[in-house]
């Protein structure tokens, strides 16, 4: 073994290292007279992924996989580490001074934590807690999913507060368990991604400012609603079969978005005979990863000329339809859909 260079390769590594927490306080420095109340909620949200990794990959050793018995706003059944999920981020985020309000896909209300009395600036944070979750049980990726929105001063409080389009957020990212637990984060400068580093317990910088590949042949959807698309989906996809494309589908929003982050692709779930709105949340799945995606150089729409992040949401558990990747495989989506289709 050469040890000069191995010398200077871990020198170099240690001079490099920024971690989760470095890169928020050194964000925060560029911006004079920020008070760090942000950084203290991106700083809640990292001890919380780490904590919900940690749950994620005892899960089967403390007997926690399988449903919690319940069904949550959206009618769907719990997992128990859905729920061991929201509980972490609840009570993390609910002990910073600068949350205001925190919404969950979990929860039917969101919960109103201070008062806008003092005139400070303060934040709500939505989260999708175990994105996925149905992929516990088999090993799968599963994720977080969070956005984080200014409360507007002077605005009515509860859910009215949080009625903000995509475009007003400060912040979003998301947190993939997968075969390691990764952060990928926009303050609306661009995506970085970041890493946890088990051995020493934090999320450290891996990628800044990584920009999406603008085209790649392959497409992911739940190809077992085919039939039931509306047509302009159904063309699309006999279009890109007969072009040479690929399918990959992991089946959690975080582990196919993720791939077409990195890879390129189109992510999309149209509307389908069950879910004719489409299934995922406007609020809590397509804005915070919509936001993610356009930071990257891609395109989100939710129907031809309709950008997801400028959708108006009228209720925050809304849902919408979801076409979003490489700027120019979304455009080969959008060309065979009719605005009508969604
Ligand atoms: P969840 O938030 O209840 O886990 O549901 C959202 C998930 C997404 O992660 C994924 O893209 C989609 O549901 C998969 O749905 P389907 O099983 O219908 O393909
Ligand atoms: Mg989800």
């Amino acid at each position: 073994m050469n040890t000069a260079t191995s010398t200077s390769h871990s020198s170099v590594a240690l001079r490099d290292i920024v971690t989760l927490q470095g890169h928020i306080l050194h964000q925060q420095k560029r911006h004079p007279g920020a008070s760090g109340t942000f950084s203290w909620i991106l700083s809640a949200i990292s001890i919380s992924a780490k904590m919900i990794s940690a749950a994620v990959r005892r899960a089967r050793l403390e007997d926690v996989l399988g449903s919690a018995g319940e069904q949550n706003v959206q009618g769907e059944q719990q997992q128990k580490l859905d729920v061991i999920a929201n509980e972490i981020l609840l009570r993390l985020l609910g002990g910073r001074e600068g949350v205001a309000i925190v919404a969950s896909e979990e929860n039917e209300e969101p919960v109103i934590l201070r008062a806008d009395e003092d005139g400070e600036q303060r934040y709500c944070v939505l989260f999708d807690p175990l994105d996925g979750s149905s992929n516990l049980d088999i090993c799968g990726s599963v994720g977080t999913i969070f956005s984080i929105l200014r409360r507007v001063p002077g605005s009515p409080s509860g859910e009215s507060a949080l009625l903000q389009r995509g475009l007003e957020q400060v912040a979003a990212g998301y947190v993939l368990y997968g075969s390691s637990t990764v952060m990928m984060l926009t303050i609306g400068n661009g995506v970085d991604m970041f890493v946890l580093d088990p051995s020493i317990g934090a999320f450290v910088l891996v990628q800044k400012g990584l920009t999406m590949p603008a085209r790649n042949k392959v497409y992911s959807l739940n190809e077992g609603n085919r039939l039931t698309l509306p047509e302009g989906y159904q063309k699309y996809l006999h279009w890109a079969q007969s072009n040479g494309y690929s399918s990959r589908y992991v089946g959690a929003m975080v582990g196919d978005v993720h791939r077409v982050l990195l890879q390129g692709g189109v992510f999309m779930y149209p509307p389908t005979k069950k879910a004719p709105k489409g299934k995922l949340r406007l609020m809590y799945e397509a804005n915070p990863m919509a936001m993610l995606i356009e930071q990257a150089g891609g395109k989100a729409m939710a129907a031809p000329g309709q950008r997801i992040l400028e959708v108006q949401p009228e209720g925050i558990h809304q849902r919408t339809c979801v076409v979003l990747g490489s700027a120019e495989e979304v455009d080969h989506v959008m060309a065979q859909v009719a605005p009508s289709e969604g």
